[in-house]
This record gives structure tokens, C-alpha cells and sequence, in this order.
């Protein structure tokens, strides 16, 4: 602040000290000419530092990753030919539960009045479409039109975003970066939290255990929204007050210690791991915390929990025959816990039930790579310093296959499922968290969508390591639904990687065949700080889990369901 303490203070300014003030310490950018004037603003503060991307959605996509690190983010974009990139980042962080803030330069605001005509638009002076269609994909979308409504609007937006864990949209002119503003009041007034309903809480707990009375059976299960509303504190004090059972869904990986002895694996259905999937079929009450039932995470449809739920999300609490608004998850579960009856019931059955662990071969250092063997010794690169990034695709199975140390951290994008998305994400998250070691499971599909973006993670020396599984394909795709779509051009990934040094920069790409190659690339990865390293694992085209499979004909059978009010004759 101390320069601009100086000088005139303006709308880029009040935004620059807001993102910084709300904790962005990184801001992730695609220059262009709307946007200009602010990208100055934004880099003259003191506290922020501007990250470029190769293009706006990775841009976002990095945005997206850092709000996963650091539970913020902002991404700065021209106007259309970069926002509607970025749109689909924001998507992500929407679907995700994740408070980016996107921000968009647009045009002088002369320009619609006098009915021009201007580049990067569609070419009718009407510029509100990009407004129009922020408001779809975000919490609470603003457009400035003069500066002196500026703090008031950004203001708005910015605590929407952080309340509601959603994505806002900021949209500034490029007359106004520059033009002069107030000074921004008290932080707090965006930041403050809202606490819950002190009724609402008290009427929810005693709901909850009328819920829980007279139920021999009770079981937990956690969804992805913990993390974000960020329970996961309270969720093991809840927990352990129970004494039950607690499974993950899949994209709440990480989100409940693995080595607790109340975890009892991964509830996916027909994919379920360790005794989960038996755990919640037996149970007779099931309190679901920050859950989420979708296609994808009930099997398509087919692992949907049949008994009446009780379900925990992140602002409200509901039973089967009532609703509970302004109930904080956190303040609920640490509220709930000294409340209810421990009833370890569940935990006797899950001992009994509990598989051997699996055999695990050790391949010989000659023998081919296989996906097992990838996974045996993704397994040993893991401490509580990693975070691991899976991508849409077997990198899912394998990623969620493994078992997690305390400490280490989960992230995966399940509901948007975007391919390639670890790519940008896991750079924007490491930049957040250079003392861990964030690994990337990426298939060679996935990796062709975002690629340039390793070129970041040379620019900014982010040693990330990258584990390109190459399978020549889709090969999620071929179980969903099989075609010559399917197919895509070979990359010689390890050389591509290596490009993006040019004269300076120092990734390193490394091809694996066998086992014995795969044990001496990590070896390299680990050693290797001054920037990515990136593995291309080749296997054989067929050789992908048998949960992949398994789950690709549920998912398959429901995208068939012919619709509902086909015509007799049809
Ligand atoms: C698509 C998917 O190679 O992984 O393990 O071979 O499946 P696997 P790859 O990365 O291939 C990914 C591919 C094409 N999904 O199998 S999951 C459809 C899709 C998507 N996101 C975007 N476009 C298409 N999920 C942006
Ligand atoms: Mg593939």
C-alpha cells in the first residue's frame, strides 16, 4: 500500500488490495488489450505476484488449483477471446465448490453508446453478453459501469465468492482500471464469516437424534464438500464421538485420515474399495456429510444409499422430514459431538469383514510396465509431504487404489471432469505449496488438452513430478462406449517436455518401458528441484483396471436409458 499511499488511488487499485487482503498472494493472467492497465494496477501491489499462462483456460484451470491450496484464487483475462476460455475453468471451480475470482477487462465504456464496432467481440455493440453469461457459471456476477460504483460491486462480489465457495466474476473497462476510486473500509466487512442460526443449530441437533434413535447400524459417509467447507477437523471429533463406521465417497479422498481405524474405504458401489460398499448396505442410518450423489460417484445410478439419509452440507442440515438453513457443517458436527451415543456396532461387523490386504506383485527390473507396477511404486513415492493430483481417466482408479500416509492430500476433479486439468491445477497449487511435493497421474489423452501449461512449471522452476500414463487412447472412453474417436496421435511426451526449456529452462522428460526404467525416472524425479519432471509410463493398450471397466458399463447402461416419453410408434 505504501506506494499508493502516494500517488492517485484507483479502480485497480481497491482490486488489487482486495485480492490481497482476502489472502491471494498469486494472481494468474492472460494479457490483451482490455485488460492492460489493471494487469499493471494488479502487479504494482506490493503483496501480489502475477503468474502468466500460456492460455486463458489453463489460465483459470491454475486459478482453480490454487483456490484448492490456498482456498482463494483470482484470474485475470482480456475481454471474450480470453474470458469465454476461462468460462470453462470457472465451470470447474463452480462444480467444484472452489472461490475463484475471475476478472475480465472489456471495453471502453464509450463504445456501446456510440454504437461501435469493436475486435475480440461478436460484432454487434451490444457488450453485456459476457456479463449475461458469467451470471450462469458464478455466485454473483458484476459489471462496472462507472468507477465510483466500483468498491460497492466488488465489494459484493468477492464476499459472495468467499461465502458460498463458488466462483465470481468481475468485469472492469478498460477506462476504468485506471480512473480514480475510494479507498477500500475494513476487510472484514467481505470476510466475516456467517455463523449459524443458534435456533436452527439447537432444533437440527435435536432432530439428529431422533434421527439416531433406536438405530443399531449407523454409518458415515463423507462427500467432497468437507474439504471445502473445511470440516475435516470436526468431522474426525463427530466421528470419533460415534464410534461408527466412516466411509469416503471418491472425490472426498483424503478428506478423513486413512489410517483412522473408523475408516472403512471407499464407497463407489460396484467399485467400492476395502469393506465400504458392504458397510453402507448393512447400515440402517446413514448421516452423509458434504455429499454429493451424482452419475459418476453412484455408479450411474446404481449405488444410490436406499435407507432415509441424514445429510450434513456445507450452510443447512436435512432429514427425512425436515430442513435446517444457516447450520455451518463445521459448527454442527463439533455441536452434534458431545451429544450423541457412541455405537461402535458398525466397527464390530467391519472386522469381520475387512479383506487381506491384496497381494502385491514386485515386478523384476526387465519386465514391461504394466499399470499395477506403476501403481506399486506410485505407492512408495508416497509421504505425508505429497499431493497427488489424478486426472479424469484410469488415473482416477489407480490414484483412489492407493493407500493415502497421514499428511499426504488428495485432489481430484470429479464432478467438472475436466481432461487435463491436473496439468494447469497441480502447477497453480504447487506455487502455493513449494514444501510439498505435488505428483501428477495424468493418461496421454488428458495431457495433450493442457500441455502448455508444463511450460509454466519450467518458467516458475515448480519441480512437479508427472506421471504420463500412455496408453494410446481414451481408454475410459472405449469401456463407456467404444469407437475410432477413441484413438489419438502418439506425442513423444518425455522430448515435448524438454522443448518447453528452450535455453533455459531445466524439465526434465523421461520414457519408461519396464519396471526397472520407472524405478530410476522416479529416482530422478526426486532428486530433480529446479523445475518438472514428467514419466511417460507406456502400457499396454488393454491393460487398464478392472474398476475402470466395471464402473465404464454402469456409467455406459445409464447414458442409454431411452427417453422417458418415447412415442409407442417410435
Ligand atoms: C475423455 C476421456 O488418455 O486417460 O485412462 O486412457 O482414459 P485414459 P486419457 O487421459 O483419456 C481420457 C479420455 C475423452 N472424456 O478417456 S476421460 C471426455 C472429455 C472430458 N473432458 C473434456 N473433453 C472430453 N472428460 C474437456
Ligand atoms: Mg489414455
Amino acid at each position: 500500500m505504501a506506494a499508493q499511499q502516494q500517488g492517485k488511488f484507483t479502480v485497480g487499485d481497491y482490486l488489487a488490495e482486495r485480492l490481497a487482503q482476502v489472502g491471494c498472494r498469486h494472481h494468474f493472467v492472460v494479457p490483451g488489450d482490455y485488460n492492460l492497465i489493471l494487469l499493471d494496477k494488479l502487479q504494482a501491489h506490493p503483496d501480489l505476484r502475477e503468474v502468466g499462462c500460456a492460455n486463458e483456460l489453463n489460465c483459470a484451470l491454475a486459478a482453480e488449483g490454487y483456490a484448492r491450496a490456498n482456498g482463494v484464487s483470482a484470474c485475470v483475462v482480456t475481454y471474450s477471446v480470453g474470458a469465454l476460455s476461462a468460462f470453462n475453468g470457472t465451470g470447474s471451480a463452480y462444480a467444484e465448490n472452489l472461490p475463484l475470482i475471475l476478472i475480465s477487462g472489456s471495453p471502453n465504456t464509450n463504445d456501446s453508446g456510440q454504437y461501435h464496432i469493436l475486435h475480440h467481440t461478436l460484432g454487434h455493440p451490444d457488450y453485456t453478453y459476457q456479463y449475461e453469461m458469467a451470471k450462469k457459471i458464478t455466485c454473483c456476477a458484476v459489471s462496472v459501469p462507472r468507477a465510483v460504483d466500483a468498491p460497492r460491486l466488488i465489494d459484493r462480489a468477492i464476499r459472495a465468492a468467499i461465502l458460498s465457495k463458488k466462483p465470481c466474476y468481475i468485469e472492469i473497462p478498460t477506462n476504468l482500471a485506471g480512473a480514480t476510486c475510494v479507498r477500500p473500509g475494513p476487510i472484514s466487512a467481505v470476510t466475516d464469516p456467517i455463523t449459524s442460526d443458534k435456533n436452527a443449530l439447537d432444533a437440527a441437533a435435536k432432530c439428529a437424534s431422533e434421527y439416531l434413535d433406536g438405530k443399531l447400524k449407523p454409518v458415515i459417509l463423507v462427500g467432497p464438500k468437507v474439504g471445502r467447507a473445511g470440516a475435516e477437523k470436526e468431522l474426525i471429533q463427530f466421528a470419533e464421538a460415534m464410534g461408527c463406521s466412516v466411509a469416503l465417497q471418491p472425490a472426498a479422498k483424503g478428506m478423513f485420515p486413512e489410517d483412522h481405524k473408523q475408516f472403512v474405504g471407499i464407497f463407489w458401489g460396484q467399485v467400492s474399495s476395502d469393506a465400504a460398499d458392504s458397510m453402507v448396505h448393512w447400515a440402517d442410518a446413514m448421516i452423509c456429510v458434504g455429499t454429493i450423489f451424482n452419475d459418476y460417484s453412484t455408479v450411474g445410478w446404481t449405488a444410490v444409499p436406499d435407507i432415509p439419509l441424514m445429510t450434513i452440507d456445507m450452510d443447512h442440515v436435512t432429514f427425512p422430514g425436515a430442513h435446517f438453513s444457516r447450520v455451518r457443517m463445521n459448527e454442527f458436527l463439533s455441536h452434534l459431538a458431545p451429544q450423541v451415543t457412541f455405537n461402535d456396532t458398525t466397527m464390530i461387523e467391519y472386522k469381520r469383514l475387512k479383506p487381506d490386504p491384496p497381494h502385491v506383485h514386485t515386478a523384476t527390473r526387465e519386465e514391461a510396465l504394466t499399470r499395477k507396477e506403476i501403481q506399486r511404486q506410485v505407492q512408495e513415492m508416497l509421504t505425508e509431504r505429497t499431493s497427488l493430483f489424478v486426472d479424469t481417466g484410469d488415473s482416477w482408479f489407480n490414484g483412489i487404489a492407493l493407500k493415502l500416509p497421514p499428511g499426504a492430500k488428495f485432489e481430484i476433479e470429479m464432478q467438472w471432469g475436466h481432461i487435463g486439468w491436473s496439468i494447469p491445477a497441480a502447477f497453480g497449487y504447487a506455487l502455493r505449496h513449494p514444501d510439498r511435493h505435488t505428483i501428477v497421474l495424468i493418461g496421454d489423452g488428458s495431457f495433450q488438452v493442457t500441455a502448455q501449461e508444463v511450460s509454466q512449471m519450467v518458467r516458475y522452476k515448480v519441480p512437479i513430478t508427472i506421471l504420463l500414463i500412455n496408453n494410446r487412447g481414451y481408454t475410459i472412453e472405449v469401456e463407456i462406449h467404444d469407437g475410432s474417436y477413441n484413438k489419438i496421435k502418439n506425442w513423444d511426451y518425455a522430448k515435448l517436455v524438454e522443448a518447453f526449456n528452450s535455453t533455459d529452462g531445466q524439465a526434465k522428460g523421461l520414457l519408461a518401458n519396464t519396471a526397472g526404467e520407472l524405478a530410476d525416472a522416479i529416482k530422478v524425479a526426486e532428486a530433480h528441484k529446479e523445475g518438472p519432471t514428467l514419466i511417460e509410463c507406456t502400457i499396454d493398450q488393454d491393460d487398464c483396471s478392472k474398476e475402470l471397466i466395471t464402473w465404464g458399463h454402469y456409467v455406459a447402461a445409464a447414458n442409454a436409458r431411452p427417453p422417458r416419453n418415447m412415442s409407442v410408434q417410435e
